[in-house]
């Protein structure tokens, strides 16, 4: 589910010992959205191009959300960081020239 998820395991030895562990997730699919709600537009391109050029630091739901380049077999997959190629694809996404 996007946003943050809480995960929690229990374990039980066979002496009954219970141990249990706790941790957070974030999930926020590569959408290129870097800005409110609704569709990707041309300010979001904006953000990420600011981003891949050292103007703004980028979060790590910045990250999720625009680390949207190489695209592989029409799939965004994730390089680790938003560059101007996470930019440009973002912006062809707002302009209607792809879909992902
Ligand atoms: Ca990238």
């Amino acid at each position: 589910m996007p946003g943050a998820n809480d995960l929690s395991v229990a374990a039980v030895d066979a002496a009954g010992n219970v141990s249990i562990r706790s941790t957070s997730v974030t999930y926020a699919a590569p959408d290129g959205k870097l800005s409110g709600t609704g569709p990707v537009t041309a300010d979001d391109a904006l953000r990420a191009l600011r981003i891949a050029t050292g103007l703004e630091a980028a979060s790590t739901l910045d990250l999720l959300h625009a680390d949207v380049a190489p695209v592989v077999g029409g799939v965004p997959t994730r390089s680790g960081a938003i560059d101007v190629a996470d930019a440009l694809l973002i912006l062809r996404k707002a302009g209607g020239q792809v879909s992902f």
